[in-house]
C-alpha cells in the first residue's frame, strides 16, 4: 500500500477563557469523537494525536484595560506555542482543535517560530483583530489577529493614521486604536506577522474599531458580500495570489467554525446569519490543499453545549470534520492513492 509518508500531529486546546461562554473547551473530545483520527488515517496520513494540553489555572486574574482573564490567556497560549513549535518542528502537520480563537495566538506564533515566513488565512465571521482600546467584549478570541501584526506595534503608523479621513473619531482615538498596549501574561510573545501576509475569507461582523485596523493597514479581505459578487473560486484565486504571488511559503489556515452559516455551524457562541455555505467551506479548503503548502490548521469555536440537540452537535464536529480532512486532501472527485481499499472480489 501507497503511503503520503507524511504525519500529521493532532493536539487538542481545551480552553474557554478568551470568551464568556462555558463549553468550548470540550471542542476537542466532540471533533476527536467525531472520526477526526480515523479519517485522517484513512487519508494515509500517519497520524500523532498528542491529546489534550494541559492549561494552568490561575487564581487571581483581574481585568486590564477592558481585557477579560488575562494572564490565563497569556500562560494558555505560552504553553500552546511551545507544543506547536515542537510539533512543527519534528516535522509533523499540526491540527489544532480548540478551545476558543484567542488560542491562535499560541498557534500561529509557535508555527512562526519554525517558519517565520509563513503566511495567515483565517475564515471567520468576525476579524478578531480589536485591540483592547477599541474590543466592545474585552473578550480575547475577538483579539488574537491584534497580538500578531507587527503595524500594530509600529510608532511609523501613527504618521500614516494622520491621514485618516472621514472618521468621527478623535485623532488621538484613532491612533490609540491602531496601537497594542503591553498586557498582562503576553510579554513572551512579539508580533511576528505583516499585515500583507494576511488573508480573510467569510466576514460579516465586523467591529467599527477592526474596520478602520482592516482599512488602514490595507489587509486583504473578503466579505461574504465579496463572496456574493465574485464566487468563491475568484475569491480563492486572488487570495492565494496574494499570499503566494511573489513566493512560495508555509500556510497557516485558522478556521473558525462559525465562518459557517448557523443553520450548518449552530453550536458555536458567536454565531451570524448569512454564513458560508458547506460548498464554499470545502472548496476554499480543496483550494488551499491543492498549493501544497499547507502546514497548520486551527479549528475552533465548536462548542457542544450549545446546540439545540445532539444532532446539532454532531452536525457542527462533523462539519469541523470534512474542514480539516478537505484541508488535508480529502477529495470530492475521489483518489486511488490506496488502491487497496478496493474490496475484494467475493
Ligand atoms: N470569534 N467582534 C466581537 C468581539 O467581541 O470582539 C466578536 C468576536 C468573536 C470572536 O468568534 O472568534
Ligand atoms: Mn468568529
Ligand atoms: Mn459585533
Ligand atoms: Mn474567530
Amino acid at each position: 500500500q501507497q503511503t503520503r509518508a507524511e504525519s500529521v500531529a493532532v493536539l487538542g486546546a481545551p480552553f474557554c477563557r478568551g470568551q464568556k461562554r462555558g463549553g468550548v473547551e470540550h471542542g476537542p473530545k466532540v471533533i476527536r469523537d467525531a472520526g477526526l483520527v480515523e479519517r485522517l488515517s484513512s487519508l494515509d496520513y500517519s497520524v500523532h494525536d498528542f491529546g489534550d494540553l494541559n492549561f494552568p489555572l490561575l487564581e487571581k486574574d483581574e481585568p486590564y484595560m477592558g481585557v477579560k482573564f488575562p494572564r490565563t490567556v497569556g500562560a494558555a497560549n505560552k504553553l500552546l506555542s511551545g507544543a506547536v513549535s515542537r510539533a512543527v518542528g519534528a516535522g509533523h502537520r499540526l491540527v489544532m482543535l480548540g478551545g476558543d480563537h484567542s488560542l491562535a495566538i499560541g498557534s500561529v506564533s509557535g508555527h512562526a517560530r519554525q517558519c517565520p515566513d509563513l503566511c495567515l488565512i483565517w475564515v471567520d465571521a468576525h476579524a478578531d483583530v480589536n485591540t483592547p482600546m477599541c474590543s466592545p467584549s474585552g473578550n480575547l478570541h475577538g483579539q488574537p489577529v491584534a497580538f500578531m501584526l507587527k503595524e500594530l506595534k509600529d510608532k511609523v503608523r501613527r504618521l500614516e493614521a494622520t491621514a485618516l479621513q472621514g472618521f468621527s473619531l478623535l485623532q488621538d482615538d484613532v491612533l490609540s486604536v491602531l496601537q497594542m498596549p503591553e498586557i498582562p501574561g503576553f510579554s513572551w510573545t512579539k508580533p511576528f506577522l505583516s499585515s500583507r501576509d494576511l488573508v480573510y475569507v467569510g466576514l460579516r461582523d465586523v467591529d467599527p474599531g477592526e474596520h478602520l485596523i482592516l482599512k488602514n493597514l490595507g489587509i486583504q479581505y473578503f466579505s461574504m458580500r465579496d463572496i456574493d459578487r465574485l464566487g468563491i473560486q475568484r475569491v480563492m484565486e486572488v487570495a492565494l495570489d496574494h499570499l503566494l504571488g511573489r513566493k512560495q511559503r508555509p500556510i497557516h489556515l485558522s478556521f473558525d467554525i462559525d465562518a459557517f452559516d448557523p443553520s450548518l455551524a449552530p453550536a458555536t457562541g458567536t454565531p451570524v446569519n448569512g454564513g458560508l455555505t458547506y460548498r464554499e467551506g470545502i472548496y476554499i479548503t480543496e483550494e488551499i490543499h491543492n498549493t501544497g503548502l499547507l502546514s497548520a490548521i486551527d479549528m475552533v469555536e465548536v462548542n457542544p453545549t450549545l446546540g439545540a440537540s445532539s444532532e446539532a452537535v454532531e452536525a457542527t464536529a462533523s462539519l469541523a470534520v470534512d474542514v480539516i480532512a478537505s484541508s488535508l486532501g480529502q477529495t470530492r472527485e475521489g483518489a486511488h492513492a490506496s488502491i487497496s481499499v478496493i474490496p475484494a472480489v467475493k
